[in-house]
């Protein structure tokens, strides 16, 4: 990875994973690009930024040229419960930016990293220690669109050669951009209004069992599967990564160790459950592991220390 492009810059991930590739490969060798040119501008301008529509094809080739670009993050998605909100757009965005991306890392030989997610499983998938090659049969768009992108990934290796590689991503929990219209997205909630308020309302029901990482972790995933040894992956795309499985009332209790005050109710969102339930307890990682290293560092425990610490300061302010 010597010049490399994230689309989707603005968002959760892209916000923590553009510093961290600035650190590691010089801050001029990573442009971020995003349709939004507002958020986190003071973190995506500290070195080069393009707005980029994903669905932009001229735009994108334009950028590849300019920077002269090896390495595509795509990291423009819409999640899990925003897609059953519009099916459509879910399709147009996840899967029309993501052949627009591939078509051009073939002409631009670049290599391209997609995410999928714990939601390219459904409920047919073994629940518990959820293998890598198993059932997928996603009842919701954003599933669907996540196991027809790893497909896709996988076809363009196969037939045109593309350096497509990628992770199965659990819910992620960060400090720096709030998540937007995913299932997952109580467990980042849940501290600011640990803090905030001293109280949660939950919108998914004890019990709701699901895997989740801390953003150092999902932000190592993407550089280490990019720099992977091609010649140890026997997978490429869509590797199972996981930190942690916890279920709200679990998180509770940890946040209450350091929040004695702390309360936490339910008002549970049928939708947002409904996809829940549809999604794994719990995934088996160990072809991450032994293809290219994986571990994560942080579990709940140590997650949770560090989130309460940095989010005390930053709402203090
Ligand atoms: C969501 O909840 O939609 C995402 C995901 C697990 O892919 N966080």
């Amino acid at each position: 990875m010597k010049n490399i492009l994230v689309i989707g810059a603005a968002g959760q991930i892209g916000s923590e994973l553009v510093p961290e590739l600035r650190k590691r490969y010089g801050t001029n060798n990573v442009v971020a690009a995003d349709l939004n040119t507002e958020a986190n501008a003071e973190i995506l301008r500290a070195g080069p930024f393009e707005k980029i529509d994903i669905l932009d094809t001229d735009k994108i080739v334009e950028v590849m040229k300019k920077f002269k670009i090896d390495t595509v993050y795509n990291l423009v998605a819409l999640l899990s419960a925003k897609g059953e909100a519009m099916p459509n757009l879910s399709w147009k965005i996840n899967i029309g930016g993501l052949v627009n991306l591939l078509d051009i890392c073939v002409e631009y030989k670049s290599a391209l990293f997609t995410p999928s997610s714990i939601g390219a499983f459904g409920p047919g998938t073994p629940k518990i220690k959820t293998p890598q090659d198993t059932i997928q049969r996603p009842n919701t768009i954003y599933g669907v669109t996540k196991v027809s992108g790893e497909l896709l990934c996988d076809y363009y290796f196969k037939r045109f050669g593309l350096d497509t590689r990628g992770v199965r991503y659990p819910g992620i929990i960060s400090n720096v951009t709030a998540p937007g219209g995913g299932t997952t997205d109580y467990a980042v909630h849940i501290y600011y209004d640990a803090i905030q308020k001293g109280h949660y309302t939950c919108f998914l029901k004890e019990g709701s069992q699901m895997d989740m990482m801390y953003m150092p972790d999902a932000v190592n995933a993407a550089i280490e599967v990019m720099e992977a040894n091609p010649a140890k992956l026997k997978h490429r795309n869509a590797f199972n990564v996981t930190a942690m499985h916890f279920a709200p009332e679990n998180l509770y209790a940890e946040i209450k160790k350091h929040i004695p005050n702390f309360t936490m109710d339910y008002d549970v969102d049928p939708i947002r459950q409904a996809i829940a339930d549809s999604w794994p307890d719990s995934l088996d990682d160990t072809c991450a592991k032994e293809e290219w290293g994986w571990k994560p560092t942080y579990n709940l425990n140590a997650m949770t220390k560090d989130m309460l610490n940095v989010l005390s300061k930053k709402l203090k302010k």
